[in-house]
């Protein structure tokens, strides 16, 4: 791992995600929900531009506006690069938004397994846009922490997307090299993970963290980048790793159609990464 001189980098790393230091700001037209469940705040609000914004622990997690760009990234690289996509487990992902798209792909299965039941049940209120997902009859929801989860399902996967939280609180686990040796025992042959990395330039201690152990478990270990406007410095960065697959080599993607944001020249695009970024995993 490269390191800053001096610098201890799991605390730079740590420090990286401190969100005090800058921010986005949003008016509350409207509180529609604010609770704390045992893991964490909730707070769903009502914007003029954004419209609903759903903040955990204050950070944001999804607004009405833009969450399509981070939905769609998330999920379509991995399903549409997969031959097979069948059976495809999300880890968090309370919100519904991932399960969405992973149902617009002609899969047999999916899993989302949440460790906050009152995530879902807030999104299953104030985001009806997403509620079709939840009565999908191929989606199955598992309340648990994924971390445990993944140790004790018979279940194997073709895709597996991470939605998770920053490395901090109850998500911390779910960025770290233990739980991707456990993703890829449950991983089919051929099979991909795709899983949200962080903010491309406020979370470089982190990709180059993570970059050295993924590089030792899979074969191809690469990061790929989309626009998130409410995300940290609004450019996204998502892991895509598998043995089998390597991302730009797959010639027919199977894209769903009417999707927003995602095609097959975004697919293209995506996994050219910015030399700072380069140099950095
Ligand atoms: N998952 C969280 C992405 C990280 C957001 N981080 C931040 N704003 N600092 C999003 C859940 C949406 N399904």
């Amino acid at each position: 791992m490269k390191t800053t001189k001096g610098l201890n980098p799991r605390k730079t790393e740590a420090r990286e995600y401190q969100t005090s230091a800058s921010g986005i700001f949003f008016t509350v037209k409207k509180v529609l929900y604010s609770g704390r469940s045992r893991f964490q705040t909730i707070e769903i609000i009502q914007n003029r531009d954004y419209g609903r914004v759903l903040m955990i622990d204050g950070l944001v997690q999804t607004t009405e506006r833009d969450e399509f760009y981070y939905h769609e990234m998330l999920v379509h690289p991995a399903l549409a690069s997969h031959p097979k996509p069948d059976r495809v487990l999300i880890v968090g992902g309370g919100d519904g938004g991932a399960l969405r798209e992973v149902l617009k792909h002609p899969v047999k299965k999916a899993w989302m397994v949440e460790i906050d039941g009152e995530v879902i049940e807030a999104c299953r209120k104030n985001f009806p846009w997403l509620r079709p997902s939840f009565k999908d009859r191929r989606a199955e929801f598992v309340i648990a922490d994924g971390n445990v989860f993944i140790e004790k399902t018979p279940e194997t996967f073709d895709v597996i997307i991470v939605d998770s939280s920053d490395p901090v609180g109850p998500s911390t686990v779910l960025h770290a090299e233990g739980f991707y040796r456990k993703l890829k025992s449950r991983l089919n042959p051929g099979g991909i993970i795709a899983a949200q990395a962080g903010s491309l330039m406020l979370h470089q201690n982190s990709h180059a963290r993570k970059s050295v152990f993924l590089k030792k478990i899979f074969r191809h270990s690469g990061l790929y980048l989309g626009p998130v406007p409410t995300y940290p410095v609004g450019t996204w960065c998502y892991n895509f790793l598998s043995d089998g697959l390597d991302p730009l080599a797959s010639r027919s993607l199977r894209i769903p159609k009417g999707l927003k944001y995602y095609n097959a020249e975004i697919h293209r695009a995506a996994f050219a990464l910015p030399n700072f970024l380069r140099e950095k995993i």
